[in-house]
């Protein structure tokens, strides 16, 4: 998969999309990320890459001709080429994108920075807009990196077979177990002793019944939107009531 960016810091994407698991899958070829500054497509002496905004107010909007070129050039080379903008006003980002968006062989994202984009650029030159989250961030390109990396762990071969992107936690909708390893006493905190029993069927009943708790606990809208079996509904009553009655 190529992923191509267009942005006025492309620096930013040296490293920390080269390091690790991403840095590895690289080497081996399963992916490519391309930084291009957007200043290479700009015009004059200056390379001016943004202006003031029409009908005045605070701050820069970038033109849309540099993105227009920028966008036409690199589609000579990946004619299918989705174009995913990055704003505080797209969609948020979510894992079933990530594992959608795997599926393409070419992604072109586009970063900006000051107050947006020239609103032409929104309706003509773009497939998608994307946000990370409800924050204010200084650009895209934060965010286009961790939609890289969310993308790129779904890419065949990108992780090895110990920890497989299907056994992720947001792929079946719960929130994780706890894990522990050694030592066994830690100051003072136990393990708990179902793990050091050695009965993989008790040790699975307990890591079910962790994942619901922990989802009841911290994020109780995920349940809505999560398949559970009779005795994950069983299992849920027993905790409601035992939360409702510890108080
Ligand atoms: C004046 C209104 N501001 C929107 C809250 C303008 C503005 C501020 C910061 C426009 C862009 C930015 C820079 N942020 C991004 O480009 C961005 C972003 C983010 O800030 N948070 C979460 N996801 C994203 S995706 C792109």
């Amino acid at each position: 998969m190529i992923f191509d960016v267009l942005t006025l810091f492309p620096d930013m994407f040296d490293s920390p999309l080269r390091e690790s698991i991403l840095g590895r899958a690289i080497k081996q070829g399963l992916l490519e990320v391309r930084a291009h500054n957007l200043r290479h497509w700009a015009e004059g002496k200056h390379l001016t890459t943004d202006d003031t905004p029409y009908g005045g107010g605070d701050g820069m909007v970038m033109k849309p001709e540099p993105i227009a070129k920028a966008i036409a050039e690199l589609r000579l080379q990946a004619p299918t080429a989705k174009v995913l903008l990055m704003t505080p006003q797209g969609v948020p980002f979510r894992q079933q994108h990530a594992r959608e968006l795997a599926r393409e062989e070419n992604l072109i994202f586009l970063c900006g920075r000051y107050e947006g984009f020239d609103e032409r650029v929104r309706e003509t030159l773009v497939d998608a807009e994307f946000s990370i989250g409800d924050f204010v961030l200084t650009g895209g390109e934060l965010p286009a990196m961790v939609m890289i990396d969310a993308i790129s762990r779904n890419l065949p071969g990108v992780l090895g077979s110990s920890s497989s992107a299907e056994s992720d936690s947001f792929v079946d909708g719960l929130l994780e177990y706890p894990q522990y390893t050694r030592p066994a006493v830690f100051n003072g905190m136990s393990v708990p002793d179902v793990l050091l029993s050695g009965d993989h069927g008790k040790i699975a009943g307990w890591r079910r019944e962790q994942q619901l708790l922990r989802t009841l606990q911290r994020r109780p809208e995920l349940l809505e939107s999560v398949s559970l079996s009779e005795l994950d509904l069983k299992t849920l009553d027993l905790l409601r009531q035992k939360i409702a009655t510890d108080g």
